[in-house]
């Protein structure tokens, strides 16, 4: 560190921040814009920054009933990767990969994307053969893959029990080694500067509760602070948008259920890659701070409460001390749940509806996070051209009734 950062490192920190200029500012809503985004998540800040960036389009709202990124993108678990089974899947999840790549520089604020590597286990020969064809699938798509046995898999985590006689064994795993994590609040935040910087309005504590309609066209929201007007709205409510479809008279094929997560006191660095294992239904890795940040599978009712049940928990530590003996005396800090929006196939929806200017991208359930910065670009396309993005063609509302659906249950990584 120079002299000058030292220096104003301490004037900051004497001062308690007082001078700080805020990154985006708070505006009270307009009357009218071009295009209403309701969430201000990482998708709905990636999507106006894109629809700006990419489409010139910066007479837009993002309307957010709370802070911006305090949905499920401050719950995740952060795990990045872009080895999805079917072509449609895995395209889409590699563009949002390769987007990560750049997205520091892009966005001129560190993401802390770290390509740490993820490893999924296999405890079974049938896990074995699914890891094989997703790897040749990937491979096939130009994406990184590699299936190893268990002494590669023990060169890259000596903590992992690879015993033989442990209650479900590891055979193998796939790898990914440009998958890893990413800072979570720090991709809202460099997302919602971005877009602020090129005109977007950033408008938190103001709840939608309703979509306003004339003759099969959207009008604009109500909303706490009053009617915001506009001729396209995009929906990005994650565990909510079963509630905002219900506003325009919609039923969506979505279910909202509790996903948990935790993370541990600190330690030293131990374990610098992620590991997942959908048979015992844990995930693992370690944040730059030290702490062990631990997921599990979702609950299995459905519910809009952020937290879970405490079984979810307690078979989720039983997995990760299964994994890792040597953590079985780890405490843990904090546990909290977030609101996933599953789709019977496990696949998002990126889609036009049938009110015409109303659309809505959903249903990135347990695995959205890492899809942030594709979903935001695909889906700015979808509203800024009135017409899915090659990429989202597959992903729209139809394949319900058309029965084109692309199962992604097997890699989705977490049970559900
Ligand atoms: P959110 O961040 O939830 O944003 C939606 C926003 O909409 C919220 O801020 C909410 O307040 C707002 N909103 C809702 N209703 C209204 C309304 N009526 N008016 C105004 N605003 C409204 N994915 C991965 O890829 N990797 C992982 O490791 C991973 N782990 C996870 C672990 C847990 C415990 C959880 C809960 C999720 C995990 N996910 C993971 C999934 C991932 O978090 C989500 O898919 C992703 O963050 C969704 O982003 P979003 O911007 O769509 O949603
Ligand atoms: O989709 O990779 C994933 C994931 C990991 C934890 C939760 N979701």
């Amino acid at each position: 560190m120079g002299r000058y950062s030292v220096f104003s490192l301490m004037k900051n920190a004497l001062s308690y921040h007082e001078n700080w200029q805020a990154a985006w500012h708070s505006p009270k809503p307009k009357k009218h814009y071009d295009v209403i985004i309701i969430g201000g998540g990482g998708h709905g800040l990636a999507t106006a920054y894109y629809l700006a960036k990419e489409h010139g389009i910066t007479n837009v709202a993002v309307v957010e009933k709370g802070y911006l990124g305090g949905g499920n993108t401050a719950r995740n678990t952060t795990i990045i990767r872009s080895n999805y089974l079917w072509d449609e899947a895995s395209q889409l999840y590699e563009l949002s990969m390769k987007l990560w790549e750049g997205l520091s520089q892009e966005l001129n604020f560190n993401v802390m994307f770290s390509q740490r590597g993820v490893l999924n286990l296999g405890h079974s020969l049938q896990d074995m053969r699914d890891i094989a064809r997703r790897v040749n699938a990937n491979r096939l798509n130009g994406i990184d893959g590699e299936v190893l046995g268990v002494a590669e898999i023990q060169k890259i985590v000596p903590l992992l029990n690879c015993s033989p006689t442990s209650r479900y064994p590891v055979l193998g795993a796939s790898w990914q080694p440009r998958g890893g994590t990413a800072r979570h609040d720090a991709v809202a935040w460099g997302y919602a500067r971005a877009a602020a910087a090129m005109g977007v309005d950033l408008i938190q504590q103001c709840e939608v509760s309703g979509i306003r309609t004339s003759a099969g066209k959207v009008v604009g929201v109500e909303t706490s602070q009053g009617f915001i007007g506009a001729p396209k709205v995009g929906c990005v409510v994650a565990g909510n948008s079963g509630v905002v479809a219900a506003m325009a008279g919609m039923r969506l094929p979505i279910e909202s259920r509790p996903l948990q997560a935790m993370v541990s006191e600190p330690l030293k660095p131990c374990l610098d890659t992620v590991v997942m294992s959908n048979a015992v239904h844990g995930y693992i890795s370690q944040s730059d701070k030290g702490d062990l940040v631990i997921g599990a599978g979702v609950d299995q009712y459905n519910g809009y409460g952020q937290r879970g049940s405490f079984h979810v928990i307690e078979h989720t530590m039983q997995a990760i001390c299964e994994l890792f003996p040597a953590f079985s005396r780890v405490r843990m800090n904090r546990q909290w749940g977030g609101i996933v929006d599953t789709c019977p196939d496990a696949c998002p929806i990126v889609s036009k509806t049938s009110v015409q200017g109303l659309f809505f991208n959903c249903g990135w359930g347990t695995g959205g996070f890492k899809a942030t910065p594709g979903s935001g670009y695909v889906f700015a396309d979808t509203v800024a051209h009135d017409r899915p993005h090659p990429l989202a063609e597959a992903f729209t509302i139809d394949r319900f009734t058309s029965g084109a659906l692309i199962d992604e249950h097997g890699a989705a990584g977490v049970a559900h």
